[in-house]
């Protein structure tokens, strides 16, 4: 029984109990109708509340449904035989009312919410538009402009600004039923959304707001809204329902319902029942970029920091530069003035001295990327910390055992790597070396929670799992630009796909100076077959470094990056050298080899398991590299494509360049059992 009618004092109140979130399953369907039609027949009612048990309200209908035919009743349906109730209904919202949860109460002639809950339509996130009315009725609700925001961005709405807007008619805490039942007392008439009327809109303007990025959802629901806004409420229920069904299936609906899932499966680990260790009390070291970046992440999230740095005005320095990320973290309204002041007055500790951090739970070390440096400091480390506590390291691809294996407890020692901004970018690669305890690894994985951000699982190897992916895409890229493409030609194909920047550009934002370095120490271990693009070593022995330096792939001394002549006349020159012949790549083209790149990367760390899932490399993707989210991941792509079809492209390829392009084991054992990635 997932929905359950009771009545008391003329009030009947009907709850839903479907964890983990009471999606609107078959199941709460066919109770809640049943449920209505007992109502129905119960002249001795004066009101309904509709509630829910458990940590949530409805928080949409249920995901897992949807690549299934539908089964009556519909959610259209039940939503409709609610809001005809001819007494007044409420809904008694807490937790989160999303998507189908938010439209039932939309139906409902009035909605009472804990201060603590939020609404909101976030079907555009999933590929779809709202299916159960919502784009009829929030317009006429709030009307047209606020709907167009809540509809094409899928934000949620917390409960003060939904009582501005006019969502909720009442803020309670606590006891929310008594809340409702207090409402109902003040004999409210049954008011139905559907028959009010949505204010005029200047859709020109609104349109300008809808920020899709090649994602077609949003642009559809704005469509929806504009197309309607003249229509009556059946009329306008009918076109909803039409393009619901048109996008429902979609391939970025597909897409986007992989990665919905793939993110709540990175939790899934063999490590998932070990208890972690609290940390309430988080050591940093180092105060460069990154080592600031973690203490702010962990600083907003309520922990206590201690950041070390070489001597006291780095300390000093480290601690401005801390500090001043929080300080926009204020501007942003992502902390409050008070916390600010708190943080400032004690939360942040500096100092340059290593035995500072003894009371540290978990020491995170942010230092320069070499072996020798960060083997020195994890001796000394391992020294001054407390016995339990953890340390880690967010190394972005050096050997994390070599790293464990200097200390005397290599059982507590793990990868962090975070990326930067580390108190903006969501991604968390959990690294996990050979001699870790399981604990460690949990602990890893719930300061990853506390600190808001999505951990996945990697086992070590160069790269782990996303850098190792963006080092053979990268090398693609630089053999399509050796071969005759320009970098910005290369860059604008990652943009038309989708992404927010193409791989020169990132190159040059992070600095050729760093990749060089990479590239100096990665040398003694390249295999001879592999094909060497020197262009980049090139431009850094002629200083320039990219952006910070005024010019790299691109110049940057005009107001838009314009492509660098010297570089320009530099791949030239190195096309000469080695013989090569320009060739012209189309976009497609040079798209098919990044992402073949990519997948077959994807498929040897999968087939070495350094991922747990090819979904896991996918979050990877999306979260860390900009991938974009409506085409679901490169392991996704590959699923969509067919193993096969994607095989025999690499082998097609494997003509120019039989090293670069050996099949990974995985997808040449899949392509013959027929198999999938995911
Ligand atoms: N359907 C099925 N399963 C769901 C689900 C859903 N809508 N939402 C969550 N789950 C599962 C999830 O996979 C996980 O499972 C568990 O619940 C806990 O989730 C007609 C068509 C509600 C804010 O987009 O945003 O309504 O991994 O880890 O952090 O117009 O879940 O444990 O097996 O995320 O506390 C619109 C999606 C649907 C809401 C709770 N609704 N959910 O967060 O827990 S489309 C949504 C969320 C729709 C109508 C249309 C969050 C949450 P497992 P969790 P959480």
């Amino acid at each position: 029984m997932t929905v359950s009618l009771a009545r008391e004092d003329g009030i009947a109140i009907i709850t839903i109990d479907n964890p983990p979130v009471n999606a609107t399953s078959h199941s709460v369907r066919q109770g809640l109708a049943e449920a209505i039609t007992q109502i129905t027949q119960d002249t001795s009612l004066r009101g309904v509340i509709l509630a829910c048990t458990g940590k949530t309200f409805v928080a949409g209908a249920d995901i897992r449904e949807f690549g299934k035919p539908p089964v009556p009743p519909s959610l259209r349906d039940v939503i409709a035989a609610l809001e005809a109730l001819t007494i007044p209904v409420v809904a008694a919202i807490h937790g989160t009312a999303l998507g189908g949860g938010f439209e039932l109460a939309l139906a409902c002639h009035y909605r009472v919410m804990n201060r603590h809950a939020f609404v909101g339509l976030p079907e555009v996130t999933l590929g779809i538009i709202p299916g159960a009315g919502g784009t009829q009725r929030l317009p006429r609700l709030i009307g047209m402009a606020p709907s167009i925001d809540m509809i094409t961005s899928g934000r949620r709405v917390a409960a003060d600004e939904a009582f501005k807007l006019g969502i909720a008619d009442r803020i309670g805490e606590g006891n929310l039923i008594a809340e409702a039942r207090a409402f109902l007392a003040t004999k409210p008439v049954v008011r139905r959304v559907r028959d009010l009327i949505a204010a005029p809109a200047n859709f020109a303007e609104l349109r300008k707001q809808v920020k899709a990025r090649g994602q077609t959802s949003p642009v559809r629901a704005f469509d929806v809204l504009e197309e309607t806004a003249h229509l009556d409420f059946a009329q306008g229920m009918a076109r909803e329902a039409e393009v619901f069904a048109e996008l429902r299936n979609s391939e970025q609906a597909r897409a986007l319902r992989h990665i919905f899932f793939a993110e709540r499966e990175i939790a899934k680990i063999p490590e998932a029942d070990a208890k972690p260790r609290p940390v309430a009390h988080l050591g940093v070291i180092g105060g460069g970029l990154m080592g600031t970046g973690i203490a702010a992440a962990a600083l907003l999230s309520g922990l206590s920091v201690t950041l070390l740095e070489r001597d006291q005005p780095s300390a000093d320095l480290a601690r401005d530069r801390a500090l001043g990320l929080l300080k926009s973290s204020v501007e942003r309204g992502k902390l409050a003035q008070a916390d600010f002041d708190r943080i400032a007055a004690g939360g942040l500790r500096t100092t340059a001295t290593m035995a500072d951090l003894s009371s540290a739970d978990l020491v995170i070390e942010a230092a320069f990327e070499d072996l020798g440096v960060k083997q020195a400091i994890f001796r000394d480390l391992d020294k001054a910390a407390k016995p339990d506590a953890i340390l880690a390291t967010n190394t972005s691809y050096l050997d994390v055992g070599a790293i464990a294996d200097v200390t005397a407890r290599p059982q507590q020692v793990i990868g962090l790597h975070f990326f930067s901004p580390a108190h903006i970018m969501k991604l968390l690669e959990v690294v996990v070396p050979p001699k870790v305890a399981p604990e460690t690894v949990a602990t890893g994985f719930a300061l990853g929670r506390r600190l808001g951000k999505i951990a996945v699982r990697a086992g070590v190897c160069d790269g782990f799992i996303g850098n190792r992916i963006l080092s053979a895409y990268r090398k693609q890229a630089e053999y399509l630009m050796e071969d005759g493409a320009a970098p910005a030609e290369i860059d604008a194909a990652f943009r038309d796909f989708g992404l927010p920047m193409g791989v020169f550009e990132m190159q040059d934002m992070a600095g050729l100076d760093i990749i060089w370095a990479n590239r100096k120490a990665l040398a003694p271990t390249r295999d001879p077959r592999e094909r060497y693009v020197r262009i980049v070593d090139l431009i850094c022995k002629s200083g320039r470094f990219g952006r910070k330096t005024g010019s790299g792939y691109y110049n940057y001394a005009g107001k838009t990056p314009t492509p660098d002549e010297a570089t320009s006349a530099l791949i030239a020159e190195e096309r000469k050298h080695r013989n090569i012949t320009p060739r012209t790549f189309s976009k497609d083209e040079i798209m098919d080899r990044i992402l073949l790149a990519m997948i077959n990367e994807g498929a040897r760390i999968l087939e070495e398991g350094i991922a747990l899932r090819a979904s896991d490399i996918d979050v990877v993707m999306v979260n860390g590299y900009g991938f974009p989210r409506w085409r679901g991941g490169p392991m996704f792509l590959a699923d969509e494509i067919g193993v096969k079809a994607v095989l025999r492209r690499i082998e097609a390829l494997a003509k120019e360049d039989a090293w670069f392009w050996r099949p990974s084991e995985l997808l040449l054992r899949l392509a013959e059992t027929n198999g999938k990635l995911g």
